[in-house]
């Protein structure tokens, strides 16, 4: 896993930092900064403990004219500046590295909600805003921001649209990119950029906001967005579902889409290791199946009809299902209690690896056509290097997109396997992924953590196209430098 070591900052790191901070104060207050690594630890260690950095400041601002002036002083001074939203991403990008000569903008106290227009079925909100305050605020109007992740009570919308996030209802309303109407954000060199309108149609000239989502901090500060925002459903069926194996969970899929047609919201594969691992982390939950399966999936559907009616399709689906000797056994939830329980399981995942320790993840996507094919051989190649690792597989089959993280055996440390394993079990995965005309990160983006990999998968034309619209917008490669890019010489 690469770490990040820069050279030694030009001045003595005291009194650069002074200088720093008393500008910093003077333009967000001297209660809005922080400095020294105790006060500034969770903010420049990422969520996962892997990536441990350094900050001469960590400032928060709560204006857009203040990230303004942050950056011009920033750009003035040759400073790197690295933007925070919820600091839950997973791949180092969030973090300064070790040098100690970054400023860490936090986004966090710019968290309101600006608007909510229900003709428009649009919200404009400020960076800051956390993705549970967002689909809150649409809730208490009768709509739906539709963006679901496991993260949603830190991660926050500016960061949300910095790595295109994607989650569990991409197969219905699409990730980010396919959320946002209008994005406000802060160049490098302090200029605001603003495109804060409502408009579905809009076709004059470069579609400049879309160049923010997804280029992780890299491009200019998102500092508030104009998001979409849906009809609530209001009925709601889900389904735990064992399949015979994953190219059996792809044929379902099929039949669910044939019956269920737009209601199908949600389609998560999850392998039986990844459900004992998360039961296990749990500890109050049983499976929701009375016997053991090698592979399941959550199934949820929504419409604006009745319950009554999209259970009925759900049970279409299931019965077709076991015609055709594709589904083993199902638990339908017969209440909201049952579904937010599935659900749970499913959210609860990820922090079960975390807590665990020892997780190499593959945040893969190839064709739906070929991602039954791409597990066997993916599966079929770890294992033959590390017999004891934890098949956890799982995540939004219905995108051609599974969370393809081999764990660590029970009787081995993290940091023994993945110092044996991490490089060549990655590299193995990325490597069948790439073959299958697949990418090596369909929604964590790239961070530091696959920064040096993309050089193998990006064609040479990709990556020097990227980095000439980085030099076009940052040409002091000051926001979040060494971060996603990998060098080219
Ligand atoms: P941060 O971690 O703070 O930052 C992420 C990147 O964006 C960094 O490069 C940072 O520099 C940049 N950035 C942050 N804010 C801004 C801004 N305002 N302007 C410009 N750049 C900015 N991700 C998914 O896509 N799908 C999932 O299903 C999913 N599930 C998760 C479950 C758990 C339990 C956890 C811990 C994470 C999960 N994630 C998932 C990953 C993560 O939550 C997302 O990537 C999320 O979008 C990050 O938002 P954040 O505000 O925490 O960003
Ligand atoms: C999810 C979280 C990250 C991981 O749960 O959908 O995106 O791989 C993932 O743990
Ligand atoms: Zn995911």
């Amino acid at each position: 896993m690469p770490t990040d070591s820069h050279t030694a900052p030009a001045t003595s790191p005291t009194s650069a930092t002074n200088a720093t901070l008393a500008a910093m104060q003077a333009i967000v207050g001297a209660g809005a900064c922080l400095s020294g690594d105790a006060d500034t630890e969770s903010y420049v260690t990422d969520y996962r403990r892997i990536y441990r950095g350094k900050a001469q400041v960590v400032v928060m601002p709560s204006t857009t004219e203040q990230v303004s002036q942050v950056m011009a002083w920033c750009h003035a001074h040759d400073v790197p500046v690295v933007p925070q939203g919820g600091n839950t991403s997973l791949m180092g990008g969030a973090v300064p590295d070790d040098s100690g000569t970054a400023v860490l903008l936090s986004l966090g106290r710019m968290n309101r909600v600006l608007a909510v227009d229900t003709i428009n079925d649009t919200m404009t909100v400020q960076a800051g805003v956390t993705l549970n305050a967002a689909r809150t605020a649409a809730e208490q109007e009768q709509r739906l921001f539709a963006l679901r992740i496991g993260s949603e009570g830190s991660c926050q919308i500016g960061g949300n649209l910095a790595t295109n996030a994607g989650g569990t209802a991409v197969l219905r309303y699409g990730n980010m990119r396919d959320l946002v109407l209008g994005i406000e954000a802060v160049l490098p060199d302090g200029r605001i950029y603003s495109s804060l309108r409502g408009l579905r149609k809009d076709n004059t000239g470069y579609d400049l906001k879309q160049l923010f989502v997804g280029s992780e901090g890299t491009l200019g500060i998102i500092t508030a967005a104009v998001l979409k925002l849906m009809p609530q459903p209001r009925a709601n069926a889900v389904a735990f579902v064992a399949v015979q194996s994953p190219e059996a969970a792809v044929r379902l899929l099929g039949v669910a889409k044939q019956h269920g047609g737009q209601a199908v919201t949600a389609f998560e594969l999850i392998s039986a290791p990844a459900l004992e691992l998360v039961l296990e982390y749990l500890g109050d939950v049983t499976s929701p199946l009375p016997a053991r399966h090698d592979w399941m999936v959550l199934i949820e559907l929504t419409s604006g009809g009745s319950d009554e009616s999209l259970n009925a399709t759900l049970m279409e689906i299931l019965e077709a299902g076991l015609a055709q000797e594709l589904v083993l056994d199902a638990a339908v939830a017969a209440s909201l209690a049952d579904a937010q329980r599935f659900w749970r399981i499913r959210e609860e995942i990820s922090d079960a690896q975390t807590r665990t320790g020892g997780s190499i993840k593959c945040d893969v996507s190839v064709p739906l056509s070929r991602i039954a094919a791409f597990i066997g051989d993916a599966s079929a190649k770890v294992l033959a290097l590390e017999p004891a690792a934890r098949m956890v597989i799982y995540g939004h089959m219905g995108d051609g997109n599974v969370h393809f993280n081999p764990l660590r055996p029970k009787d081995r440390s993290a940091a023994d396997f993945l110092g044996q394993w991490y490089a060549p079990i990655s590299e193995a995965v990325d490597t069948l992924a790439h073959a299958e005309n697949g990418s090596i990160s369909a929604e964590h983006g790239i961070g530091v953590a696959k920064r040096d990999d993309l050089k193998r998968y990006k064609s040479p034309v990709e990556l020097e196209l990227m980095w000439q619209v980085k030099r076009a917008l940052d040409p002091k490669n000051l926001l979040n430098p060494a971060k996603m890019l990998p060098r080219l010489d």
